[in-house]
């Protein structure tokens, strides 16, 4: 019987390269957006309004939707929510409806819009999501969110730690070189993410606005047990 494949595609706009052949992605942005996602659900966020453009963020806001909104890793001006993690680590938002927009993270997601699932991944959710998507015994493919589409080290260190505890279940097969580097990447800097991530981009530009503790939490495996998923444009936990 021929295995399901899971692959690594760094970046959304390499994803038009791969849609054709997955059943299920998986959509990655460590720092921070799907951190944030994993970290909302778990206190209790009831859904999760993903939204690319500013625009389309204040027509939620002027409705009286609770609206967070990242651009450059700061709070954009108007909006009262941003994208620490710490943000969502009480019950102000329990059974509520959020609607967020990244500089990163929600354009992913909305790259992948026509695909047949869509899951959330983080290090925050790597265990259960890996447990799932074992089960599944679907294509999988895992799409870094990158930074304006360019590759970035730790949604690629994070695909890499999906792809090889996938593969190594024997239940997947990976071919593509992307992979292959995803799985190197994540085996070389499993002992220690923060201190491999040191000379990465966004590590510095988050370090610049003191939050390495904002790094620290989402480079930390399995602190939350939850699994997002789209339906209906919208996302909600699985779990
Ligand atoms: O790029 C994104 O979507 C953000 O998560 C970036 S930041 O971590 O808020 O800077």
């Amino acid at each position: 019987m021929v295995k399901p494949k899971v692959e690594v595609c760094f970046t959304p706009n390499l994803y038009p390269l791969y849609n054709d052949d997955f059943d299920v992605v998986v959509a990655i942005d460590v720092l921070r957006a799907t951190s944030v996602i994993c970290t909302a659900f778990h206190h209790g966020v009831d859904k999760i309004i993903p939204v690319s453009s500013l625009e389309e963020a204040t027509t939620y806001l002027k409705k009286g939707y609770q609206v967070a909104a990242e651009r450059k890793g700061k709070i954009v001006d108007g909006f009262n929510l941003g994208n620490s993690p710490f943000s969502y680590m009480n019950n102000n938002l329990k059974g509520q409806t959020l609607v967020l927009t990244t500089t990163n993270g929600t354009k992913a997601i909305h790259a992948a819009k026509d695909c047949k699932q869509l899951l959330i991944g983080s290090f925050l959710n790597l265990q259960i999501l890996c447990d799932y998507l074992i089960e599944q015994n679907k294509n999988i493919l895992l799409l870094g969110s990158g930074w304006q589409n360019k590759f970035c080290l730790e949604d690629s260190i994070c695909a890499g730690a999906i792809c090889d505890e996938l593969i190594n279940s024997n239940k997947f097969q990976s071919v593509n070189d992307s992979s292959v580097g995803a799985r190197y990447l994540y085996q070389s800097a499993k002992s220690n993410y923060f201190g491999f991530l040191k000379a990465s981009s966004h590590r510095k530009r988050l370090k610049n606005l003191n939050l390495n503790k904002d790094i620290k939490y989402c480079l930390t495996p399995n602190q939350t047990d939850v699994i997002p998923y789209r339906v209906n444009g919208s996302l909600k936990n699985l779990i």
